[in-house]
C-alpha cells in the first residue's frame, strides 16, 4: 500500500497539552499513521495511506482543535 509522506508548520502549540491534542486529532483521521509533533520545531508529520483523509481535511481538522497548519 503506498503512503503519502505529510508535514505541516503548526503554529500555537505551547506546550505538552498542545502537542497532545495535535496528536490525537490527527491520529484519528481515517488512513493517517505515524504521527510525529515536535513542539520546538512547530512541525507535524505523518502519513496519510491511500484512500485515507485528503490534505485539505486533515488541515482543517488541526485548525478545528485550534491551531494553525500550513
Ligand atoms: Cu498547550
Amino acid at each position: 500500500m503506498s503512503t503519502q509522506q505529510i508535514t505541516f508548520t503548526v503554529e500555537g502549540m505551547t506546550c505538552g497539552g498542545c502537542v497532545k491534542s495535535v496528536t490525537n486529532v490527527l491520529s484519528r483521521l481515517s488512513g493517517v499513521s505515524d504521527v510525529a509533533v515536535d513542539l520546538a520545531n512547530k512541525r507535524a508529520s505523518f502519513q496519510i495511506a491511500d484512500g485515507g483523509v485528503s490534505v485539505q481535511d486533515a488541515k482543517n481538522a488541526i485548525e478545528d482543535a485550534g491551531f494553525l497548519a500550513r
